[in-house]
């Protein structure tokens, strides 16, 4: 690294909960163990790069305010380098082992896809050296088919096949680099894959068209050797009008009726589940039900605004929950916590991306460690046992064997009487668990 992007900032280190130095961690501390397994190799943070490097905190209403001096905001190779040495150092002085990007954020668009092709691969080249240098790894990578103006009614399923093609072209590249760099994942997110109006829009067709462009990409996965695993990432709107991978069920029904399951885990983003109504503990749970939890975009909605604010996740309850069902599944194997987080349009300082990341690094520490002690305690996990307990033998067991049918129930219902109720869900008396252990 030529030259010191972040030259105020030093190594974070962990200074525990009593430190007065906000460029401290006080709950995160990377090596520690919390059941048998160092806190790092728990969380397996990453950097979202178009957040953390390229974001310029515009809104609808407003100009982007960010200070990026590592920056010029031209479109050559030179700039991007430079973007690259800084989000290591970034990661780096932060002691975060990933990074998650889209081929447009590391490197420009060009005006031809062979020049675009041409920069991306003059980066990637550069960004296997950071890697090498750094040991920081890449998570996942992605290909933006968002941005551009040629995408506006969609990619994979744009009504013109000539926009169809110049997507797969652009992930095919996306994957070579991802596949260079020892990427551990591959994400599609479908922003514009959706409609605006069913007036002009064949459904069928639409989903048809995006199925065969996940077909496409497996057959390619196979022939170039990549075996990282792919992720989908739910979202219901925003850009789209409806998005077609509205939520975890949606893309697990999609995934299964075009016989994609097996190639696809999905990547849950907390705000995503928000817009789709649900919260991020839904959507983790059914994902993960399919044996298809990958990994999370870690970050946090606004109550009060109705959008994707992306904001930095600082919440314990929910980094708690997020935790217990990450906990639960045994940990992530190829997946992480990746920040899909911005820092407010108002914080535009590079030291405010500092704040921002610690403080949702904390709160996952913070979150681990709550439902490390509540998993080890038992009596969530065992009320949840206890519950479900008429299942474990006699009638129940039958049901779930399969071994009876409605004339076998309709027998034991009959000897039953009319008292018949479940025990109390005792919901309250949970909560205040839960609480006692947030305390
Ligand atoms: C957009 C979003 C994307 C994906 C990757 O809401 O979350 O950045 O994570 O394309
Ligand atoms: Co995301």
């Amino acid at each position: 690294m030529s030259q010191e992007h972040f030259p105020h900032i030093n190594k974070i280190a962990f200074e525990g909960p009593k430190t007065k130095n906000p460029l401290a961690f006080r709950h995160y501390n990377s090596d520690e163990v919390v059941g048998g397994k160092k806190m790092k190799d728990h969380l397996r943070f990453g950097v979202a790069y178009w957040h953390a490097m390229k974001n310029q905190l515009s809104d609808p209403f407003g100009a982007g305010t960010a200070i990026r001096p590592w920056d010029d905001g031209s479109k050559t190779v030179e700039n991007a380098c430079r973007v690259a040495d800084a989000c290591f150092e970034f990661a780096g002085k932060l002691g975060i082992d990933y990074y998650c990007f889209h081929d447009r954020d590391v490197a420009p668009e060009l005006g031809s896809l062979k020049a675009s092709n041409d920069a991306l691969q003059a980066v990637a080249d550069h960004l296997g050296k950071l890697q090498e240098k750094t040991g920081i790894k890449l998570l996942w990578g992605t290909a933006c088919l968002f941005a551009h103006p040629r995408y506006n009614q969609g990619a994979g399923t744009s009504p013109n096949a000539d926009v169809f093609s110049y997507a797969a072209a652009q992930v095919k590249k996306a994957m070579d680099v991802t596949l260079q760099l020892g990427g551990l994942g591959y994400t599609f997110w479908g922003g514009r894959e959706g409609y605006s109006s069913l007036l002009n829009t064949d459904m069928k067709r639409e989903l048809d068209h995006l199925a065969r462009l996940l077909h496409m990409a497996v057959d390619y996965k196979k022939k170039i050797g990549f075996t990282g695993q792919f992720y989908i990432e739910p979202k219901p709107r925003e850009p789209s009008t409806h998005q077609y991978d509205s939520d975890s069920a949606a893309c697990l029904n999609f995934l299964r009726e075009y016989n994609l399951l097996d190639h696809f885990k999905l990547n849950i983003e907390t705000n995503h589940a928000t817009l789709a109504g649900h919260t991020v503990q839904h959507e983790l749970t059914v994902a993960s039900g399919a044996g298809a939890l990958g990994s999370i975009d870690a970050n946090a909605g606004d109550e009060l605004i109705g959008w994707d604010t992306d904001q930095f996740p600082t919440n314990i309850y929910m980094t708690t929950q997020i935790m217990l069902c990450v906990l639960k599944m045994g940990g992530f194997t190829t997946g992480g916590l990746n920040f899909d987080a911005k820092v407010r349009r108002e914080s535009f300082e590079p030291e405010d991306l500092f704040h921002a990341h610690i403080g949702g690094m904390d709160a996952f520490a913070r979150g681990l460690k709550i439902a490390h002690n509540i998993v080890e305690d038992g009596r969530l996990g065992d009320f949840v046992k206890a519950r479900y307990a008429t299942f474990d033998s006699g009638i129940g067991q039958q049901i779930e064997k399969g071994t009876i049918g409605f004339d076998e129930l309709e027998t034991h219902a009959l000897s039953l009487g009319d008292t018949t109720m479940p025990g109390s869900g005792r919901q309250e008396m949970l909560e205040n668990l839960l609480n006692d252990f947030i305390a």
